[in-house]
């Protein structure tokens, strides 16, 4: 009888250990689209937005499974040097690029890199890369984005890239699957 309560106890504490979710930071230059990607997961349409000052949190639910804490970085010089407080507790890392915005390659891919070797972050964090605005005529597409950014440099953060427009939705679960997948091998290490 004692062993079936103390089962029934198990079972009861297994049930009610919800797992929480995931802390994402979703970085990039400034239009790239991170703010129009939050809302489009978390809504489902495309909202008007303006320049982020600071910093948007949502919950988000992309799919069955799959809930995150995205915390979406507004970019601006003067804020640049606060990102690394909000580093503590990351799990996964967003990184979007304007897939059309040639001349600014160069700037992402040092934000980029600047953020994975920074100091006070893990340096086995994955990192999903959001190539956005597919849409948009003359963009770039992973393979070339691939060289562009140098991800093959980053050794030693699991990383993928994924096409994706976020006016449409296009690529963003899709991504957001990988990035899970790459989260869970994460935990386990
Ligand atoms: N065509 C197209 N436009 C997009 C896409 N994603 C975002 N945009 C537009 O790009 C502009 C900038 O988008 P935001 O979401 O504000 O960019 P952000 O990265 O949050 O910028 P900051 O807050 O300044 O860091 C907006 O006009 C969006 O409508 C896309 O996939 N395709
Ligand atoms: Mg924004």
């Amino acid at each position: 009888m004692g062993c079936i309560l103390s089962r029934m106890g198990c079972l009861f504490t297994e049930c009610m250990t919800v797992e929480s979710p995931s802390k994402l930071l979703m970085i990039g230059l400034d239009a790239a689209g991170k703010t129009t990607i939050l809302y489009r997961l978390k809504l489902s349409k495309t909202v008007t937005v303006i320049p982020t000052i600071g910093f948007n949190i949502e919950t988000i639910t992309p799919g069955p499974g799959l809930t995150f804490d995205v915390w979406d970085i507004g970019y601006s010089e003067k804020l640049r040097p606060l990102s690394k407080h909000y580093y503590p507790g990351t799990q996964g890392f967003i990184f979007v690029v304007d897939s059309q915005d040639q001349e600014r390659f160069s700037e992402a891919r040092e934000l980029l890199h600047d953020m994975v070797y920074a100091n006070e972050m893990d340096a086995n964090i994955p990192i999903l890369i959001l190539a956005n605005k597919q849409d948009l005529a003359g963009a770039h597409d992973v393979t070339k984005l691939i060289d562009e950014l140098q991800l093959r440099d980053l050794t030693q953060n699991p990383w993928h890239i994924q096409g994706a427009c976020a006016t449409t939705g296009d690529g963003l679960y899709e991504g957001l699957i990988e990035l899970s997948n790459m989260i869970r091998e994460y935990k386990k290490s």
